[in-house]
């Protein structure tokens, strides 16, 4: 029974979450991923559009994911791979040198990141989304307001 373990965020869950579970999971016969929790979040400087219970129930609903379980801490990749008997620890590879340390209690492998996605860009589209929606609302009352005056 091969183990392999992940983390991250997984905020906005997308092609490219996707693509690396899939990859990961087909390296073992079970997959377990620590999801940032939004606390942890916002000590790695990052906010989270989507609050950790779901982006956890997200992720556990993903065929590729065995288990998932609350990354709250930077330091508790160890006790996490000894507990699960993780055999490989695998992230993307915008962590590339960054867990080698790991490598005396498992194998540590960095994979190619999906291109041209990321929860950072799409967080981005939402906020302008957001921007034109509240622009357009503020179009409309002015417009009201006009027409109201002229009553
Ligand atoms: N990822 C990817 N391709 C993308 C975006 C993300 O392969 N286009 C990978 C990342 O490399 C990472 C995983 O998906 O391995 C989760 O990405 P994030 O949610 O951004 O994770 P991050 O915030 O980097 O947290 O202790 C480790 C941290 O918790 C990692």
């Amino acid at each position: 029974m091969t183990t392999v373990i992940t983390y991250g965020t997984f905020d906005l869950f997308h092609v490219g979450h996707v693509n690396l579970l899939k990859r990961l999971s087909s390296l073992g016969d079970r997959l377990i991923v620590g999801c940032s929790t939004d606390e942890f979040n916002l000590e790695k400087g990052k906010k989270a559009l989507i609050p950790y219970e779901h982006r956890a129930k997200i992720l556990s609903s993903c065929r590729y994911v065995d288990s998932v379980f609350p990354e709250s801490t930077w330091d508790q990749k160890p006790d996490d791979i000894i507990r699960e008997k993780a055999d490989i620890f695998a992230m993307g590879n915008d962590w590339s040198g960054k867990f080698d340390y790991l490598s005396d209690i498992c194998r540590v492998i960095y994979l190619p990141r999906t291109e041209d996605i990321s929860s950072t860009e799409l967080r981005s589209i939402v906020h302008a989304y957001r921007q034109d929606e509240i622009q357009q609302v503020k179009t409309a009352v002015s417009s009201l307001s006009q027409m109201i005056e002229k009553l």
